[in-house]
C-alpha cells in the first residue's frame, strides 16, 4: 500500500525502520466508547502509557480521507472532540477515504490499518462478538471475522461482557483464533475479572507471548490474530451483582428504544457508565491501562 495511503507519522515510520516495538492503538474507544472530556485524557494517557513502557504508541484513525498510524496533539484532539466523527469498521474504510470523512476505527478497521503498517502488537479494552439475541438481530461484530484473517496479536480484556460471551468464544474456535489467557484460566469479563468460561492456554510473561508469536511465525501461519486476554485485577473489576442487574437493564432498553447496528456498543457502554455512577467507566479504564503496558512490554519481548 502506498505510504500516502496510510499515513505513518515520523515516530512511527522511524520506530518501525529501526524495529523497535511500536503498539497500535485504536480510536473507537476514544470517540464513541468513554464519555467527554474524559475521553481526551484517557487518549493522552494511553499514548504515555505505551512510552513509559519504552514503546511507540500509534493511534490509528481516518481524517478528511486520510487513514493515518500515528497522530499528532491536534489530531488526537480532533477523534476525541468532534461530533462528526464517525465509526469505521473495516468495511468502512474505502468509503471513507474515498469521501473525504473522518472517522474512529474500531478493533476491525484498526488491526487492518495496523497489519498493514507492519505493526504486531494492539491493545484495546474489549473486543466486538456475538451479541445475546444473535438469533433474532444477527448481530456479530466485524471484529470476529477481521481477526480470522489478520495475523496481528491484540492484547484486551476479553470481549465485552455486554455480549454472548460463550458463543463469542466459539467462533473464535471456529474461526481459528487463538486465544490465551494471561496468568489466568478463565477468559476475563471485560467489566469483571472473569467471564467464568475456561480458555485453553495460559500465559504469564510478555517473553511467553513473544515465545507463542515467533512459533506461528516460524509455521508460516495461520494467518490469525492471537489474542492476550488479560483480566482487570480483581480489586478494580465492577461488583459482578451491580454488573449483571444494569445489564439487564441496559439491554431491555436498548431493544425498547430499538437501538441497531453501530449504535448498539456504544449505547450499551453509556447506558452502564451512568447507571453504575462511573464504575464501569473505571473498571473499564483500569482493564485499558493493563492491557496497554502488556502490549508495550510484548512489543518489547519481539
Ligand atoms: N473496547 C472498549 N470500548 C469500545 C470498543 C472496544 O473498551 O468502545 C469498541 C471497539 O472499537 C470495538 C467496537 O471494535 O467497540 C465494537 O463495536 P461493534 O460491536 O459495533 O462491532
Ligand atoms: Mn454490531
Amino acid at each position: 500500500m502506498p505510504e500516502t495511503t496510510l499515513l505513518l507519522s515520523e515516530e512511527v515510520r522511524e520506530a518501525l525502520d529501526a524495529r523497535r516495538p511500536v503498539v497500535a492503538l485504536e480510536s473507537t474507544i476514544i470517540a464513541h466508547g468513554l464519555p467527554r472530556p474524559r475521553n481526551l485524557a484517557v487518549a493522552e494517557e494511553l499514548e504515555s502509557l505505551v512510552r513509559s513502557e519504552g514503546a511507540v504508541p500509534a493511534t490509528i484513525a481516518v481524517l478528511d480521507g486520510q487513514a493515518h498510524a500515528g497522530l499528532d496533539k491536534g489530531q488526537l484532539e480532533r477523534i476525541a472532540t468532534d461530533p462528526e466523527v464517525r465509526k469505521l469498521g473495516h468495511r468502512d474504510l474505502a468509503p471513507a477515504l474515498a469521501s473525504g470523512a473522518s472517522g474512529a476505527t474500531t478493533v476491525s478497521a484498526t488491526a487492518f490499518l495496523a497489519a498493514r503498517a507492519g505493526i504486531r502488537v494492539f491493545a484495546t479494552g474489549g473486543l466486538g462478538g456475538v451479541h445475546r439475541e444473535w438469533t433474532a438481530s444477527q448481530d456479530e461484530s466485524a471484529d470476529l471475522r477481521l481477526l480470522a484473517r489478520t495475523r496481528i496479536t491484540v492484547v484486551c480484556a476479553g470481549v465485552k461482557s455486554i455480549l454472548d460471551v460463550p458463543a463469542t468464544l466459539q467462533r473464535l474456535e471456529t474461526l481459528g483464533v487463538g486465544v490465551l489467557g494471561y496468568g489466568t484460566d478463565r477468559f476475563p469479563g471485560f467489566y469483571l475479572a472473569s467471564s467464568g468460561e475456561p480458555v485453553d492456554w495460559t500465559v504469564r510473561t510478555p517473553e511467553e507471548v513473544a515465545d507463542v508469536m515467533r512459533a506461528q511465525d516460524a509455521l508460516g501461519g495461520p494467518d490469525t490474530a492471537l489474542i492476550v486476554a488479560q483480566p482487570v485485577p480483581e480489586g478494580e473489576q465492577l461488583d459482578p451483582r451491580l454488573h449483571d442487574q444494569v445489564l439487564a437493564e441496559a439491554l431491555d432498553e436498548c431493544q425498547e428504544r430499538g437501538i441497531t447496528g453501530q449504535a448498539v456498543t456504544p449505547f450499551l457502554l453509556d447506558h452502564l457508565t451512568r447507571r453504575t455512577k462511573g464504575a464501569s467507566l473505571e473498571a473499564n479504564l483500569a482493564a485499558v491501562r493493563g492491557n496497554v503496558r502488556l502490549a508495550a512490554r510484548i512489543a518489547g519481548a519481539l
